[in-house]
């Protein structure tokens, strides 16, 4: 490495790494070094404000809000595909903070954690480049689901409300999880979950609490309320102030499954479990997708299961498996449990339900199908970026189970919903199956006829 004369340098002109190391700032509003032209900038200005949860709890809460996003929790997405330089400015508002890129790793000028790079007081912009996937390489891609979080005080912070989620697609935009993807998704389908407790004695605590040395409490984290906050990513962020899921979409179609990407903002121990048959096909862990190493290039590869163990800040992406013959309509759930540390206990438990909307004819285990039916519409290919409401109707349930903060139910330590043994059939719709290609096609495809209902 090169020499490098820090003497006489002022503060914000560290132009090497290692002169950043050497002689970094405590705090400030340094320029961004090495600026670009971003391909997708995000503005994260600091709010203070006292939120109103489903359930009636009011805590205040310290979030990111964007032009247009309002104050809310969790604060909205960072979105972006590889191979993009991305902006992210902060604007931290009276006090210091920081925005950690949790798991990106960029330069440690950008990664935002306060005490080996710097807090930032009135404005600062966090510059990187999505690292671009290889087929078959397990060391280069970002495609997955990331968490970003100030860093000052950073326990404290965290739990008041500052975090987002950060995505990050492939090139090609949405539809695929990452560059070598075997399967992809329903775009229709995709959905944030983010488990988050509250410590309502935590939302008392100033800025700094703890910094001195002075023991107030931080090491004893006691969350009485418990939410399934994210959102459809399909649709525009919402503009409730406390985004809670009310469901999770998912297909009846093994080839274009529905996306769930879980981002746990939690500090206890978190299980999900998938309930009444539905399965999660894990194939992606802390922004990077799961790879048989054993061989190169290294094929993806995955894990089906129904429990799933979280700790802080940990992420699983998933594709949503509904058993065989699951059809538009029905309902399965998937359960968050948040668990005391020591004990073990269940202190708060979440059901959120999980639907299966209606998707383009298959041509395969519908036995019900009208064999001279026409195939419907293909779906229209993705663009990326997220469709209007409405674009596509969801089917909805009359008997839909109580959702997991929606309706305001989610809230403290309930008791455990039951859960069902059967997913709940809402009705049943003619499916429609492609035309036989074939001779051949249409002759086995009448042999299975007698299995019609
Ligand atoms: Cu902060």
């Amino acid at each position: 490495m090169s020499h490098a004369d820090i003497s006489g340098c002022p503060e914000h002109e560290l132009h090497t790494q290692v002169e950043f190391a050497t002689k970094q700032l405590h705090e400030g509003t340094p320029e961004t070094e090495f600026r670009q032209d971003p391909d997708r900038t995000f503005l994260r200005k600091f709010f203070g404000d006292k939120l109103e949860f489903p359930d009636g709890l009011e805590v205040e809460i310290w979030g990111f809000e964007d032009e247009t996003s309002g104050r809310g929790l969790p604060s909205p997405p960072i979105r972006a595909r590889e191979g993009e330089i991305v902006h992210v400015t902060l604007q931290p508002s009276k006090r210091v903070h920081t925005i950690h890129l949790h798991g990106i790793e960029p330069d440690p000028r950008n990664d935002g954690v306060g005490h080996t790079s710097f807090e930032v007081t009135g404005e600062y912009t966090y510059q990187f480049r999505a690292n671009a996937g290889v087929p078959g390489d397990p060391n280069e891609g970002m495609a997955g689901t990331y968490f970003y979080h100030c860093h000052v005080n950073t326990v404290l912070h965290v739990q008041r409300g500052m975090f987002g989620s950060m995505i990050f697609d492939p090139a090609e935009g949405r539809g695929k999880a990452f560059v070598d993807d075997p399967v992809g998704y329903d775009t229709r389908a995709e959905t944030i979950l983010v488990p988050y407790g509250v410590d309502p004695r935590w939302h008392e605590f100033i800025h700094a609490a703890g910094l001195d040395g002075e023991d107030v409490g931080l090491n004893d984290f006691r969350p009485t309320h418990f939410y399934a906050l994210g959102a459809d990513l399909n649709k525009p962020w919402p503009d409730t102030p406390v985004k809670v899921l009310d469901k999770i979409l998912a297909t009846a179609r093994p080839d274009k499954p529905g996306l769930l990407r879980i981002n746990n903002a939690g500090y206890i121990p978190t299980i999900i479990r998938f309930n009444d048959g539905l399965r999660a096909e894990v194939y992606s862990h802390d922004g990077r997708a799961l790879r048989n190493t054993s061989v190169t290039p290294s094929p993806p590869t995955s894990v089906t299961t129904t429990l799933l163990g979280f700790g802080a800040a940990e992420r699983y992406d998933m594709r949503l498996r509904p058993p065989a013959g699951a059809r538009p309509g029905d309902q399965f759930s998937v359960t968050i449990e948040w668990h005391q540390w020591v004990t073990g206990e269940v202190l708060g438990e979440v059901t959120v339900p999980v639907e299966i909307i209606e998707t383009d004819p298959i041509s395969v285990e519908e036995p019900e199908t009208e064999p001279d039916a026409q195939p419907g519409p293909s779906p229209e290919p993705d663009e990326g970026g997220p469709r209007l409401p409405g674009d596509h109707p969801v089917t909805s349930s009359p008997r839909r189970p109580a959702a997991g903060g929606g309706s305001g139910g989610s809230g403290g330590s309930a008791p455990a919903r039951r859960r069902r043994r059967r997913p709940l059939r809402k009705r049943r719709k003619p499916v429609r199956r492609e035309r036989p290609r074939n001779r051949r096609d249409a002759v086995r495809r009448r042999r299975r006829r007698p299995r019609r209902r």
